[in-house]
C-alpha cells in the first residue's frame, strides 16, 4: 500500500511540476517584446527585381542606422508600387524599416 502511495504522490508532483513550466513558458511568451522595428537610410545597386513577389534585392552599404555592413540582400518592397520603373543595374537610395530578420523597402530615391 505504501509503495502506491509514494507512486500516486510522484505522479502528482511531477503533472504539478509539468504545469508551472508550461506557465513560466506562457509568461516568457507574453513578456518577450515584439523586434523592435529599426529604420535606415541606404543606398546601392539594384541586383535584381521580383515583381510577382514584391521583392528587391540590392547590393547597399552599410547601414550604420541597422548596424548593417554591406551586404547584398533581398528586400520587401512596401508598397510593392515602388518597384515600379526600377531596373536592375540602377543605382538607388532607400529607406528601409526593419523589424527582425524581416525587411522592408518602404521609399526608393534613383542616383
Ligand atoms: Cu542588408
Amino acid at each position: 500500500m505504501r509503495a502506491i502511495a509514494c507512486a500516486l504522490i510522484g505522479a502528482l508532483t511531477l503533472t504539478t511540476a509539468g504545469a508551472a513550466a508550461a506557465d513560466d513558458m506562457a509568461n516568457m511568451k507574453g513578456m518577450s517584446p515584439a523586434p523592435a522595428a529599426k529604420q535606415g537610410k541606404g543606398t546601392g545597386v539594384i541586383k535584381a527585381i521580383d515583381a510577382k513577389v514584391g521583392t528587391l534585392t540590392i547590393q547597399h552599404g552599410p547601414i550604420p542606422a541597422v548596424a548593417w555592413p554591406a551586404m547584398t540582400m533581398t528586400f520587401k518592397a512596401k508598397p510593392a508600387t515602388l518597384l515600379k520603373g526600377l531596373k536592375v543595374g540602377q543605382t538607388i537610395g532607400f529607406d528601409t524599416t526593419v523589424r527582425g530578420m524581416d525587411a522592408d523597402v518602404t521609399a526608393v530615391r534613383p542616383k
